[in-house]
């Protein structure tokens, strides 16, 4: 029997979501898509047999042919929209951020350890990207020794018209803040984020590009260049260095043409394409191991901290110097 999936929020990656279900993985399907817009629920609703469509998120999870949640409305409704499917006990996928701030990701990570057991995986799609899984494996195969630093680069062609100056670090940076941890393994302690001269391309007023430097508590630094207005278009790369080498991804060379006098390629230009395959495996593994009744991925702890990481971010976007970041101490669920 095929997983039944809510799909709450169609918005650019619900949406996304709702057709990656329907047609490109297997064993589950969308019976019921959710929208505080009710002609964008219907219309999606409409192309799929068997699927309705809601305003209320409540409703959709109360439903009876509903197994599991897809969230991918705004952050700030991502609260009440997982403690409801805890009320359920409905697994979910819950796209990043978790929540806006380490507070509400507290609650969250109280509420399922009340549960008893994991229910959430957290959108972190890098980690199913199959050149951060080679990095990563690389690194932990030991060849090239400890990592001891991290340069990032994350570069988006244009911001949305909504998009402010901390949202560069919780939107986006937020990112490179879970890469980063695990890549290395490490929690982030510290986050200085420093402002070189704002682009001309960007909108006025926003604080783009941002250089932003995360110290670990395994003695690494990562530094990460975010540039959301770069125009030219969407470059997510990593370098690591370590004690007896560096390794990189990112570069986006699987094609080179030689024509006319020039040499060259293409650069993807939004995530729904750089990162296809990394949404497509992340998706039919949570709808593989919800199937067998496991949870992996990204966790409600691994959505605390970067949650955390991105407060302090955004107080040091704000402020200026260094803030360090205070977790609480890992609960046994999620060790
Ligand atoms: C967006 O929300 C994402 O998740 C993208 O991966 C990121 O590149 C972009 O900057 C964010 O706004």
């Amino acid at each position: 029997e095929p997983l039944r999936v809510a799909v709450i929020g169609t918005g650019r990656m619900g949406a996304d979501h709702v057709r990656r279900i329907d047609r490109v993985i297997s064993g589950a399907r969308v019976t019921a898509v959710v929208d505080i817009d009710a002609g964008r629920a219907q219309a999606l609703a409409a192309d799929i047999e068997g699927c309705t469509a809601h305003t209320d998120p409540a409703a959709a999870m109360a439903a009876a042919d509903v197994d599991a949640v897809v969230v991918a409305s705004p952050g700030p409704a991502h609260e009440a929209a997982l403690l409801t499917a805890f009320a359920h006990d409905l697994p979910v996928l819950c796209e990043k951020p978790l929540t806006p701030d380490a507070a509400s990701a507290l609650r969250l990570m109280e509420a399922e350890q009340a549960l008893g057991h994991r229910r959430v995986q957290v959108g972190f799609m890098r980690r199913y990207d199959a050149e951060y899984v080679r990095l990563k494996a690389l690194l932990e195969s030991g060849q090239l020794g400890r990592p001891l630093m991290l340069h990032n680069r994350h570069r988006n062609v244009a911001s949305p018209p909504f998009f402010t100056s901390s949202m560069l670090i919780s939107d986006s940076v937020s990112h490179d803040v879970d890469a980063t941890r695990w890549l290395l393994g490490h929690e982030i302690s510290a986050v200085t984020v420093l402002r070189p001269t704002a682009s001309a391309g960007a909108p006025e007023g926003l604080t783009d590009p941002q250089f932003v430097v995360l110290e670990t508590d395994g003695g690494a630094i990562s530094d990460v260049e975010i540039f959301v207005n770069c125009g030219f278009g969407y470059q997510v790369q990593a370098e690591v260095v370590c004690e007896r080498g560096t390794a990189r991804i990112g570069d986006g060379r699987a094609l080179v043409t030689h024509m006319a006098g020039r040499w060259g390629g293409t650069i993807t230009q939004d995530w729904t394409d750089r990162f296809a395959q990394a949404y497509d495996d992340e998706v039919q593994t949570w709808v593989d191991t919800t199937r067998r009744g496991e949870v992996t991925g990204p966790s409600t702890w691994d959505g605390y901290a970067a949650a955390a990481v991105c407060e302090a971010g955004v107080r040091a976007l704000e402020d200026g110097g260094r803030v360090a970041v205070d977790l609480v101490e890992k609960p046994a669920l999620y060790r």
